[in-house]
Order: C-alpha cells, then structure tokens, then sequence
C-alpha cells in the first residue's frame, strides 16, 4: 500500500492529526497495535484546554463535547484544612472542559469511515524502516499476513512503549527523564462528585484529586508508593483515603459506590529531542511524558498535532519546507514549559518520601502564598488553561 503519511498509533494524537490531515485531502493511513474496544477501554485524561477543544471544533467533530461536556471556570487546591480556588475564568478569560479522554477518542473513532480515515487495528510487529530517507515504510503483521505500507512521511503517535522512538538512532537523540517515588492509583464510580470543581489536595497523609466524567460519574486518584498493588486497595479503604486527604468539605459532600475501574498510574517526566529525525516525526508520548498533576499529556499531544499537521499541509498543498523543518524546536518549546509546570504542581502537591518537615513547611508557605497572591493564582491559572500556541 501507498499513502503520503503513515500513522502509528490510534490514541488520541494519532486520530486527531488523521482526521486533520484528511480534512486537507491529504492521504494517510493509521496503524495501531490494539483493537479499537482496547483503546477505548483505557481510563485517563479529563480535562481539555481551549486549544484540544478548537482542535475538535475544526474537524468538526465537537457536538458531542459541546452537549456532554463540562465547562469549568475554576479549580481548587486543598492543603488539609481549606480549598483555595483558582478562579481560571476571572484570571485568564479562558475556561477548561472536562470531558474525558475515552468520549473524545470515541468521537474520533465514530467519524473515521465516512472522513475516509483508515485506520488497521490489531496490527502487530511494526517495523519503522528507513526513515532518515524520503522513501520511509512501515511494515506489519495481520491475521497471519505480512503487510508494508510505503510513505512520504511516518508520524509516530504510538504513545511511551511504542516502537517509533526508538526508530531515532542513539547518537542523535537524547532524553531527559524524571522518575517520581509514587504513582496514583484511580478509582472511577457512578457517583456524583463531591464537588463541582476538581480539588488537588496536598495532605499530611499524601495526594488526592477529586475529578469527574459528568453530573453522576467521578474519578478520583490518590498517590501510593510505586510498589503498591491494586489488591490491596479494596474500594472502602479508597473512599477512607478520599475522605482524609481531601478534607472535611470535600468528605461531607462524598457519595461513595462501588468502582467501575481501578488502576495505578506510574509519574514520570520526559522529554525526548529532537521530535523529528529525517522522515520521521514524533508527537504526544512517543515524545514526552508528564506527571498528571497538570492535566497536559493529552493536551500537548494535541499541541504537538496542531504544528505537525499545518507542517505537513503545508508541504503537501503548498511545497513549503520551513514547517517540517521547524516542527521540533516549535514543539519542543511548548513541551518544555509544561514539563515545568507539570512538575512544579507535583512537587507542591505530593509528599516526597525523602521529604522532611523543612520541605512540609515550604509546600504549606507556598500553598499560604497562592491563596494570598493573585499574582500567584494567575501564574498558575495561565498555565492550567495551557499557553498560548
Ligand atoms: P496514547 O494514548 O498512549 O496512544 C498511543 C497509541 O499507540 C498505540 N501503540 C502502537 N501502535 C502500533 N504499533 C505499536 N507497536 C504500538 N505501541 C503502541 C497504543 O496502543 C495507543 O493506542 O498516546 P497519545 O495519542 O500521544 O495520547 C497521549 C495521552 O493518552 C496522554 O498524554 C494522557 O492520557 C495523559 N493524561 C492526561 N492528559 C491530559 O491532558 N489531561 C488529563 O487530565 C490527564 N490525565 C493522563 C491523565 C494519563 C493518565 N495515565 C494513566 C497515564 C490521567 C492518567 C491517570
Ligand atoms: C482526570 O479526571 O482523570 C484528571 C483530571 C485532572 C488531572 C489528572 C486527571 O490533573
């Protein structure tokens, strides 16, 4: 088979940089290692800033969003005893939605065929092959067959364990990684939510987030140590955990139920440069990965989507160069200041294990601080609603 772009990868940045691409009449071909139920199956992000929204919009693919989605003006930081609000509506002009990453993949997914978006599913052993040529290819096995697809142009979309990074040879990539001691373990249950915003809570006893999917679904997280497992968290000693960290407000107001999923997510930072290697381009966690703290993995996967594909429109439609030329340092620099920010609201919102009282006292003066400081709050409303592109 021949198409201009081959695609590895059906999560979030894979589907979306498709559909843009076809919305130009550009060809491209989508290949994913899972099956369609197994993409949707996995439970993460839920809040989307403007740009992921605007991204849907253009594509045409926001009804559902608008209709289903929640529009938030504010969130909360808790440190035990009170909420402290970000008001990211009053401080930036801008709002969040909430609307989860499982909805807006399935969005993607519906609109495929009738956009002309193939997309093969259970593919495995995908190769990358000569990508720092003009001539790449992938190849690939289904139902016992061999497969190849020639291209101009290879996007790897295909998330952290994904074969395309490692497509890039060593001596020309480097990585920046941060490993963090714990990981949150998530609990979603047909409940409504304790609140109509979300809380980050930084408590003696550790994390916790109070999110949401809608009116009568929450998802909430607290952080364990990396060595925990799911076992030993039956959903009561969860809904305990929940009551403690968020605070006596946020407690009153918690409806509990049973869980619906249950699952332990490690934290890691990462960053890996350069984002294009010769035919080769690399977008979302292929490329980088956050901390959840900040809600931006899938929001800088759709950064990443939004460059890639006007470089690429701009090749196929236009004969310009200077996008794909541009693409990595134009991404890299939107990484890396929310590699920032997602690792600076993790650090003021977990209790480190080599943390002593010294460092509790900090996290408290800086959460004292905030609440004090609209200067501080809109620092960190301006980077929850994400930067400008
Ligand atoms: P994905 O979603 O991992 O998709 C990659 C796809 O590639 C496929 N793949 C392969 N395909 C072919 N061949 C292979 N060899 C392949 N290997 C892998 C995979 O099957 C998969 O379908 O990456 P993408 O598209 O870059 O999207 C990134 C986002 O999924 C991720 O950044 C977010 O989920 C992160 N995240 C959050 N982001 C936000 O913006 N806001 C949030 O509120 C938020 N909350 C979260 C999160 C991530 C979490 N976890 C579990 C990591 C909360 C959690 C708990
Ligand atoms: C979620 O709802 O899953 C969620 C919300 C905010 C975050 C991370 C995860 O920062």
């Amino acid at each position: 088979m021949k198409t201009q772009v081959a695609i590895v990868g059906a999560g979030p940045a894979g589907l979306l940089l498709g559909h843009l691409l076809r919305a130009e009449g550009i060809d491209c071909v989508i290949v994913e290692r899972a099956s369609a139920d197994y993409v949707l199956g996995r439970i993460r992000a839920g809040v989307l800033e403007q740009i992921t929204v605007q991204l849907m919009e253009r594509i045409g693919l926001d009804a559902r969003m608008k209709a289903e989605g929640l529009p938030h003006d504010g969130f909360n930081l808790a440190d035990g005893d009170r909420l402290i609000r970000i008001d990211i509506h009053a401080l930036t002009g801008k709002r969040v939605m909430v609307y989860g990453q499982t909805e807006l993949t399935r969005d993607l997914m519906a609109a495929c065929e009738e956009r002309g978006l193939q997309v093969v599913y259970d593919a495995s052993d995908v190769t990358l092959h000569d990508v720092d040529s003009d001539s790449p290819s992938i190849t690939y096995a289904k139902d016992g067959a061999s497969h190849r697809i020639d291209a101009r142009f290879i996007c790897g979309c295909d998330g952290f364990h994904g074969p395309s990074r490692k497509a890039v040879p060593a001596a020309v990539g480097s990585a920046f990684e941060l490993v963090y001691p714990f990981g949150w373990l998530g609990i979603l249950a047909d409940v409504p939510p304790c609140n109509h915003e979300l809380i980050y809570a930084n408590h003696e006893r550790g994390f916790a987030l109070a999110s949401m999917r809608s009116e009568t679904r929450s998802r909430y997280y607290v952080d364990v140590p990396v060595t925990e497992k799911v076992e030993d968290w039956p959903d009561e000693r969860i809904w305990d955990e929940l009551a403690t960290r968020l605070g006596p407000e946020a407690a009153a107001h918690m409806t509990r139920g049973p869980s619906i999923e249950k699952s332990i997510a490690p934290l890691r930072s990462f960053v890996f440069e350069p984002m294009r290697h010769g035919s080769l381009f690399l977008a979302g966690d292929s490329a980088h990965i956050v901390p959840p703290t900040g809600a931006k993995g899938l929001n800088l996967a759709a950064s990443d989507v939004h460059y890639l594909s006007s470089a690429l429109i701009g090749y196929f439609k236009a004969a310009d160069h200077d996008g794909i030329a541009g693409y990595s340092s134009r991404a890299l620099a939107r990484v890396w200041k929310s590699e920032r920010f997602s690792w600076s609201l993790t650090k003021l919102m977990h209790r480190f294990p080599s943390d002593g009282a010294f460092e509790r006292r900090m996290q408290l003066a800086e959460l004292d601080y905030i609440a004090q400081s609209e200067t501080a709050r809109r620092a960190i409303a301006e980077n929850y609603v994400g930067l400008p592109l």
